[in-house]
């Protein structure tokens, strides 16, 4: 089955001025940690000085858009990245938080002017989650490359000293 993807970049990113942060949760810790790591070596490739990445961390997705709101709340951060993995069960859980997480980092870069990139995987397998985080060598790429990409795009275009 075919997976579209991103497109080229409109322009070159320069993260040399800006301060990244990046809020993730721990459930499905490998997957997760794939990604984050995906997603700092990025922001370094495009000049976010190591010093300039802020890592921290919540215990699951649910938990992300309090933990995003914390860091977004600092006004030298130009923009959050929030990362999470949710992969369905066999109950409603996995329906109720995708929807109220999405809705809640949506409606954060709003209050707090400055974007919020959206981070989260929600799977029905965790087969699907390894896909997009770059752990089955030939398939797919890590999508946490594609969010510091966006980070950057956003936070230049739209970031607070732009
Ligand atoms: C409880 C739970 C379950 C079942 N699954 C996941 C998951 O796949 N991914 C994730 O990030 N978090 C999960 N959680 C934890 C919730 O997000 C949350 O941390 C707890 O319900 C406590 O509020």
């Amino acid at each position: 089955m075919a997976v579209s993807g991103r497109g080229q970049n409109d322009q070159n990113l320069d993260g040399s001025k800006l301060k990244i942060a990046i809020v993730h949760a721990r459930w499905n810790e490998e997957v997760i940690d794939s990604l984050v790591i995906g997603c700092i070596n990025r922001l370094k490739e495009l000049g976010v000085k190591e010093e300039n990445i802020i890592v921290d961390t919540v215990p699951g997705s649910f938990e992300l858009p309090m933990g995003s709101a914390a860091v977004a709340v600092n006004a030298s951060i130009d923009a959050v990245i929030s990362i999470g993995v949710l992969i369905k069960g066999s109950t409603m859980h996995f329906e109720y938080i995708s929807q109220s997480v999405t809705n809640q980092l949506m409606d954060l870069q709003f209050k707090m002017g400055k974007p919020v990139i959206f981070g989260l995987l929600t799977c029905l397998t965790l087969e699907q989650a390894k896909l997009r985080a770059g752990m089955v060598p030939g398939a797919m790429h890590n999508h946490g490359v594609d969010w510091a990409e966006c980070a950057v795009e956003m936070a230049s275009k739209y970031g607070q000293d732009f």
